[in-house]
């Protein structure tokens, strides 16, 4: 878990014009960095999550929510990755989501399928994720923590 030191750099470093606030162009950067090339609409959909003001920003506390829940996310896949080779499988995804509370619909062409084909960018049929963050350097934290977590999260 990460330290509210670590937690407030994080926070500091996305939000680029330093307004105390994450918006959405600015979360979309910060993905896009890390080689998540998430669209607008995506992107306010997470940003929709924690968003309980409704001001379509992010303040700190509410961003450390949402790195609360891509924690719970990483653990959980960690989980279920039973050979831990830092992949799951769709079978060992659907499990996970399971766990996580989201039930898909895993018919072809139902729920679970689309969001995979969404996410799975290099149409392997599996899903990476790395261990959890965040890491001794700020940078390397990111991009780890967003790569292995954010495309489970974003259908939330
Ligand atoms: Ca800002
Ligand atoms: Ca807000």
């Amino acid at each position: 878990m990460a330290t509210q030191q670590q937690l407030e750099a994080w926070f500091a470093a996305v939000d680029k014009d330093g307004s105390g606030a994450i918006n959405v162009a600015e979360l979309q950067q910060c993905l896009a960095q890390s080689g998540l090339n998430f669209s607008m609409k995506l992107v306010s959909s997470l940003i929709r999550m924690y968003d309980t003001d409704r001001t379509a920003t992010y303040s700190k506390s509410e961003f450390f929510q949402l790195y609360g829940f891509l924690q719970r996310v990483q653990t959980t896949f960690a989980q279920f990755d039973r050979d831990r080779s830092g992949v799951l499988d769709l079978e060992e995804m659907y499990q996970a989501l399971i766990a996580l509370g989201y039930t898909l619909d895993k018919q072809p062409g139902g729920a679970y399928y689309t969001l995979c084909q969404s996410y799975d960018f290099d149409r392997s049929g599996k899903f990476k994720f790395d261990s959890p963050a965040p890491r001794s350097s700020r940078s390397s934290a990111q991009s780890s923590f967003w790569s292995g977590s954010a495309r489970a999260a974003i259908q939330a």
